[in-house]
């Protein structure tokens, strides 16, 4: 029998901690198998704290060898020890202030859930976030208990890091201090064979900051990258949000094992390696573009999350949501800002709109939770930064910067709450932003529809929007919407230039004057205007904007803003995929328009290549379930492949130019400019090879210098049949451990959708499968249940079967990881009764499973509600 449902933790429920920490000093001598942790922490009752004046300390899976209270041990008779933790009740304690000490054996070895202590390819690294640290020993794990930390490492191996500043060390052992008070979920400790890459960075008041990324020997000429793009986020926190480093060292370490992309620990980030390591030969300009963000991301965090950390782990948008966000900006002002845009809101739509259409929808700030590991979602983060964005536009760029200089001087060195954030900006910029927390309050993707009309020389535009029921909210208030505008003449000229107007109540009238703004724009009085609404995608909502498949190609054609270009091509794509799925033919208008987009020489490459690419399987899955149809996968996978081939007809003069003119040549750099020329060529070379079978394919991949090429040369040979090509970018690639990550899930991706659950079965047979490393798991797994929806979704459930069945055995090593997949059946309502029927017995069956984890049986009861 399964255990009984653990239950949830609620924000409501929240109280301060009975005791806060001054100090904390820890003594780790490393084994695999047995690890002994001294700690020696000083405690002082918290006189905020509602609790009974017990001692809580958090701690699983530990070997409690002897504790003490200010010198005296501790027998079993004077504490509770629970397999949760260990309670010390009031009347044992000394005094309000007193000292704790503690032994406990802990197995880095066996620990496979990588959270904690755990050794990885021989080194030993630590993940703490969100509740690890309790796995190392025992201590208030909680995010509002902030201290500074002392750490003595004793080991063999010759790389010792703690956070903070190196403060001593000798054969064997090496200390560190971290002077700043932070929670336990920030700690981490890195031992190893390690070698750094290093380089300085001067801080703008002139302090030095040693720089170094550790790797494993034989990957330090692949850290160039990585050391660029953090001293140019450095540089870029200084300079746009007056944000200066604050320790002597800056570490970073990559890590083969590592259930997420990095990990932001005080002054020692741990990141996974395929979020560090690159070299022209092995990693993708998308690898280098991911590298350059999730640097820039995690070194934001020290002064968002960590010198001002979240309260609670409800409260996790505080951090997560206004660093996305700066780590959007920082991209924007690095490569593109409208490429950079565009694919951000890809992104939201893909992974956040998704989950909010779902029985997974939650607020960006929820309201409880079973395992807090299971809301490090794209609501909390990527819509929390769509949150952060509006606000901005709302209060302005000044303003914005105002009220996060004032953010910081409030409450740094404190642990905060969405309320703290928001009252910052209402006491600096003097606005009511009640109604905009509904944003953080009511899940769910708002719907916005417009509708007008042109009468004796104005146009009447109505705005209104509608907040569809999510799981335990039936009803929802209205949120602030700001929509970001123009107007254009059925020429496309600009009749108003780009405005913002406020949407706050279920609708909104505006009235224009076309007189004057025709005036204004120097034409005659247009009888037809075309708006252009949610420039720059200005708020997280779904739109109705009621155009014509005519405003939609004067939009193309002429909106000043590229967002809103790229939509209405985007949304023209979407509707003739639509109606060719219901037997409909391409309109041959949308190929002329696109063929005169690509040859716009002055428009970014970047551009022009998300211009041309189309809507996803899964994105039509999700338009057919709106417009009211069950969605057939398999004939979703067709429609978009005879859409592929009618593109690659209609534009064939066309791509063929541009697979000439965009080769950047030989010398390979990541930068935006090449990495344009090489998305657009490569577009234009898989469409190519629709139609012109695999020639050019094989050309391009015998001839490519460069991963990005070769894997759009592999990939694209892989779908048109070539019989060797696995087998010789096996054998070129079988000991780079990144690049065979892309082996394995290019081949499921690409695969036939009839072979695909074949093809990747056969693959975890494979000497290199090694399930228990998670980017492996990912590959395979996720390349059949992401990368090949029609695969996945195979009539006779083999690809449900199959994620269920490695979801149980995962589950058993790495709850984290397995709760994280899960996520694959979360749109099962969408599709017809046989195949909800077949993916809820796999779910049924999963959740049948003794012993399953908190974290995956929270995501099966949730998915199957
Ligand atoms: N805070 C990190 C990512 C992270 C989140 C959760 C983890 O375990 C549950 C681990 C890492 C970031 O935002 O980069
Ligand atoms: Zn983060």
């Amino acid at each position: 029998m399964k255990d009984a449902s653990p239950q949830p933790i609620r924000l409501a429920d929240y109280h301060p901690p009975s005791h806060l920490v001054e100090a904390v000093e820890l003594t780790f001598r490393l084994a695999p198998r047995g690890t002994r942790v001294r700690s020696k922490i000083r405690f002082r009752a918290n006189p905020a704290g509602l609790e009974n004046g017990n001692l809580r300390l958090d701690g699983e899976n530990l070997r409690l060898v002897s504790c003490a209270l200010d010198g005296t041990p501790l027998t079993a008779l004077d504490y509770l020890l629970t397999p949760e933790g260990l309670t010390v009740p009031a009347e044992r304690l000394p005094g309000p202030s007193f000292t704790w000490e503690a032994e406990v054996e802990i197995d880095p070895a066996d620990n496979t859930a990588l959270e904690g202590l755990y050794t990885s390819g021989g080194m030993f690294c630590t993940q703490c976030e969100a509740e690890g640290f309790r796995k190392i020993t025992f201590y208030p794990d909680r995010p509002d208990v902030m201290a500074p930390f002392t750490v003595r490492i004793e080991s063999d191996l010759p790389i010792l890091l703690s956070n903070g500043n190196p403060a001593a060390s000798g054969p064997g052992w090496a200390e560190w201090h971290d002077p700043w008070p932070k929670p336990a979920y920030l700690f981490a400790l890195v031992a190893g064979d390690l070698v750094a890459h290093s380089d300085r960075f001067t801080t703008m008041s002139g302090r030095d900051v040693a720089l170094n990324i550790w790797v494993r020997p034989g990957d330090e000429d692949k850290c160039a990258y990585a050391m660029d793009a953090l001293k140019r986020s450095m540089r870029w926190d200084e300079e746009v949000y007056g944000r200066e480093y604050d320790l002597d060292v800056f570490n970073i370490v990559a890590v083969d094992d590592f259930n997420m992309g990095a990990m932001e620990n005080k002054g020692l980030n741990i990141f996974n390696s395929k979020y560090v390591l690159a070299s022209p030969e092995t990693a993708t300009d998308r690898d280098y573009d991911f590298i350059e963000s999730i640097v820039a991301h995690e070194y934001f965090h020290n002064w968002t999350g960590n010198r001002i950390t979240c309260r609670d782990w409800f409260q996790l948008c505080l951090k997560e949501g206004l660093t996305v966000f700066r780590d959007q900006q920082f991209s924007a002002d690095t490569r593109s800002a409208p490429v950079q845009r565009i694919e951000d809101v890809l992104q939201l739509r893909a992974r956040q709109f998704r989950e909010d259409a779902g029985p997974l929808a939650h607020n960006v700030r929820p309201d409880s939770y079973v395992e807090i590991n299971n809301f490090y979602t794209a609501t909390v983060y990527e819509k929390g930064a769509e949150l952060i964005g509006m606000l901005r536009r709302i209060v302005g760029a000044q303003e914005y910067r105002a009220a996060l200089d004032e953010y910081f001087r409030r409450h740094d060195g404190q642990a905060c709450t969405i309320e703290d954030w928001l009252a910052v900006f209402e006491d600096v910029t003097g606005r009511d932003l009640s109604q905009f927390k509904r944003w953080y309050t009511q899940a769910g993707t708002p719907r916005v529809s417009a509708e007008w009309q042109v009468a004796e020389g104005r146009l009447h535009l109505r705005l209104a929007q509608e907040l569809p029921p999510t799981p335990g909210q039936p009803l929802k208030e209205p949120v602030v919407i700001p929509v970001a505008m123009g107007l254009l003449s059925p020429e496309g000229a600009e009749l108003l230039p780009e405005t913002t107007v406020i949407l706050d109540g279920p609708e909104l009238t505006l009235d224009f004057d076309l007189d004057e703004m025709a005036r204004r724009a120097c034409i005659a009085r247009p009888d037809h205007v075309i708006p252009s609404l949610l420039r720059g995608f200005s708020a997280p909502v779904i739109l109705d904007a009621g155009l014509s498949r005519a405003d939609r190609l004067v939009l193309l054609a002429h909106d000043p803003d590229p967002f809103n270009r790229w939509e209405a091509g985007r949304s023209l794509m979407r509707e003739t995929l639509m109606e060719m799925l219901t037997g409909g033919a391409p309109d041959p208008a949308l190929f002329d328009a696109l063929d005169r987009l690509l040859a716009e020489d002055r428009l970014d490459a970047a551009f022009r290549a998300l211009c041309l690419a189309l809507p996803s399987e899964d994105d039509m899955a999700q338009a057919a379930h709106d417009a009211g149809l069950v969605p057939d996968p398999t004939a979703i996978h067709a429609t978009r492949r005879a859409m592929q081939v009618a593109m690659a007809r209609a534009l064939q003069p066309r791509l063929a130019a541009l697979y000439d003119a965009m080769d950047p040549g030989p010398a390979y750099s990541p930068d935006a400019d090449q990495a344009a020329k090489r998305a657009l060529r490569n577009s234009a070379l898989t469409l190519l090879a629709r139609i012109e079978g695999p020639a050019r394919a094989k050309a391009h991949y015998a001839a490519a210098t460069n991963m990005t090429d070769e894997i759009a040369g592999f990939t694209t040979l892989l779908e048109t049949g070539d019989p060797d090509i696995a087998r010789r970018f096996h054998d070129r690639w079988k000991d780079d451990r990144l690049v065979m990550d892309k082996w394995f899930m290019a081949q499921v991706a690409h695969a036939a959708p009839e072979q695909a659950v074949a093809i990747a079965r056969a693959l975890t047979d494979h000497p290199l499968f090694d399930w228990t490393n998670p980017n492996r798991f990912r590959s395979v797994i996720g390349g059949l249940t992401s990368g090949n929806p029609a695969g996945f979704h195979d009539p006779s459930g083999a690809g449900y079967r199959f994620l269920a069945d490695w979801l149980i055995r995962l589950d058993a090593k790495n709850p984290q990881t397995a709760a994280r997949m899960s996520t694959a059946f979360e749109t099962w309502r969408r599709y017809d009764a046989d195949r909800q029927a077949l993916i809820t017995g796999a779910l049924d069956r999963i959740a049948a499973q003794d012993g399953l984890s908190r974290d995956l049986s929270e995501m099966v009861e949730r998915i199957r509600a």
